[in-house]
């Protein structure tokens, strides 16, 4: 039963753990042809999120912006292919929130460590705003800053656990979101860290 955050926001409370099996050992191996890294911002700061992607598309950034690349900066290959199963879960995740035939060319795996947060922001390097935004959470809880189309809108805090996948379209597709700083209360298959997938339409 998907739990509305939004008009077209919801939370499936742990609707990744049938796949964690798979997604796991998947991470696993794209992750030895391209490695979690803590990127630059354009404002020069480096994220305290380490990150990498696979699929078609990957979110980078530098000094030079924000975009999506075919590429990976650090290796000069392309991207990893997307898993199988993340796709599965990503269209079956879409599709139990009522947006029928998502189908992902990017994700962006996020990695936080205990202090990682991520500060108040839109998600607007994509073209196509009509496409969902699927996320899955792994690992430490985190608590999700959902707030509002103007970043001085209170945000509502939402709490994530291990397992759950929020599907974020519609009218919220533009909203500021973070995460609050990863506290330590150790995960018994993660450890002291979170995962989070991103699944998206970049193209
Ligand atoms: C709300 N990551 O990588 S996606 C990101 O927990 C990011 O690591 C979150 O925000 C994380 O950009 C999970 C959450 C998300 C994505 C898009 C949204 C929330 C959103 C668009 C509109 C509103
Ligand atoms: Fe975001």
């Amino acid at each position: 039963e998907p739990e509305a955050i939004g008009p077209g926001s919801f939370v499936l409370r742990g609707f990744a753990l049938p796949y964690v099996d798979e997604i796991l050992p998947a991470v696993a191996a794209l992750e030895r042809c391209s490695g979690f890294r803590n990127m630059i911002t354009p404002g020069g700061f480096t994220m305290s999120v380490a990150m990498t992607n696979c699929g078609q598309f990957g979110w980078t950034t530098d000094r030079r912006g924000y975009r999506y690349t075919q590429i990976d900066p650090d290796t000069g290959q392309p991207w990893p292919l997307m898993p199988i199963a993340f796709m599965r879960l990503a269209q079956a995740a879409a599709s139990a929130a009522g947006f029928a035939d998502f189908v992902a060319d990017a994700c962006l795996l996020n990695r936080y460590l205990p202090g990682s947060r991520l500060s108040l922001h839109q998600d607007k390097n994509e073209r196509d705003f009509a496409a969902p935004i699927v996320s899955v959470s792994l690992g430490m809880p985190a608590v999700f800053l959902f707030g509002g189309l103007d970043r001085t809108d209170k945000p509502a805090r939402i709490p994530l656990m291990h397992g759950d996948v929020v599907v974020w379209g519609g009218v919220d597709r533009l909203r500021y979101h973070g995460v609050m700083p990863l506290k330590e209360k150790p995960h018994s298959l993660l450890g002291s860290q979170r995962l989070n997938l991103t699944f998206r339409k970049a193209d």
